[in-house]
């Protein structure tokens, strides 16, 4: 029987929704350059790195280097001044109960997030001290789909990549997790996380134990 020892979330919609905020910075950003972007443009961006949005954005565009990294700044100092405003009220329905559940069922949590901007929307949520490991955008140079994220922060958490479950709300996040033998739960859109093992709209109401039994794991 599958045995679990660690949780690992994703940050952007699954414990949060930055994705709102992720797309006004870059809204902002798109409209003083004259370049179009709408929300469902917004929507391939999911999960995915800072750099490679702003190619999507770009639509093929190519820009000096320098300029590239000006823009990304720029959209980054738009952003950070909707994330100095996020409190424990922006934590997605279930999350803290689902949390608070992990941790009396003895299993580790990790976070595995693109975002350079992690670890202070944890600060702000209220949260980071409920993670065990914390990996980001700094913690490795590959970003998903490649499994490297997950696998740094299953090192961090001294557990093995097929002792994990991995929460996700992106289709890069649930290949990385595949990749590297993790089992997965898909949460929000059923068609974008379509491949994953088990696929939730949210955590709320979730209970770990119904996790585990779906997942095919032993009890904890
Ligand atoms: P930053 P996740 C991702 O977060 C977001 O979904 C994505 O829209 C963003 O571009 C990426 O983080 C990088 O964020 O610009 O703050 O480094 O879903 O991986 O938690
Ligand atoms: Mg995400």
């Amino acid at each position: 029987m599958l045995k679990i020892s660690a949780f690992i979330f994703d940050l952007d919609g699954v414990i949060t929704d930055t994705a709102e905020y992720h797309y006004r910075s870059w809204k902002r950003l798109a409209d003083e350059e004259g370049l179009p972007f709408s929300r469902e443009d917004n929507e391939a961006l999911r999960g995915v790195s800072r750099r490679e949005s702003l190619l999507r954005l770009l639509k093929g565009k190519v820009l000096p280097e320098a300029q590239m990294e000006a823009f990304m700044q720029r959209k980054n100092d738009y952003y950070r001044a909707f994330l100095a405003n996020i409190t424990p009220a922006d934590l997605l329905g279930g999350v803290a109960d689902f949390l608070a559940q992990t941790r009396a069922h003895g299993i580790k949590i990790g976070l595995g997030s693109a975002s350079k901007n992690a670890r202070d929307a944890l600060n702000g949520l209220g949260i980071a001290a409920q993670f065990d490991a914390i990996g980001d955008g700094y913690s490795v140079s590959r970003t998903k789909p490649a499994p490297d994220l997950f696998v740094w922060v299953a090192g961090r958490l001294n557990v093995p990549p097929s002792e994990v479950v991995v929460f996700e709300d992106a289709e890069a996040g649930i290949a990385a997790a595949h990749e590297c033998g993790m089992a997965t739960v898909g949460i929000g859109d059923a068609e974008r996380v379509s491949a994953a093992d088990l696929i939730l709209p949210n955590l709320e109401g979730v209970q770990v134990a119904e996790i585990l039994s779906k997942l095919g794991a032993a009890p904890h």
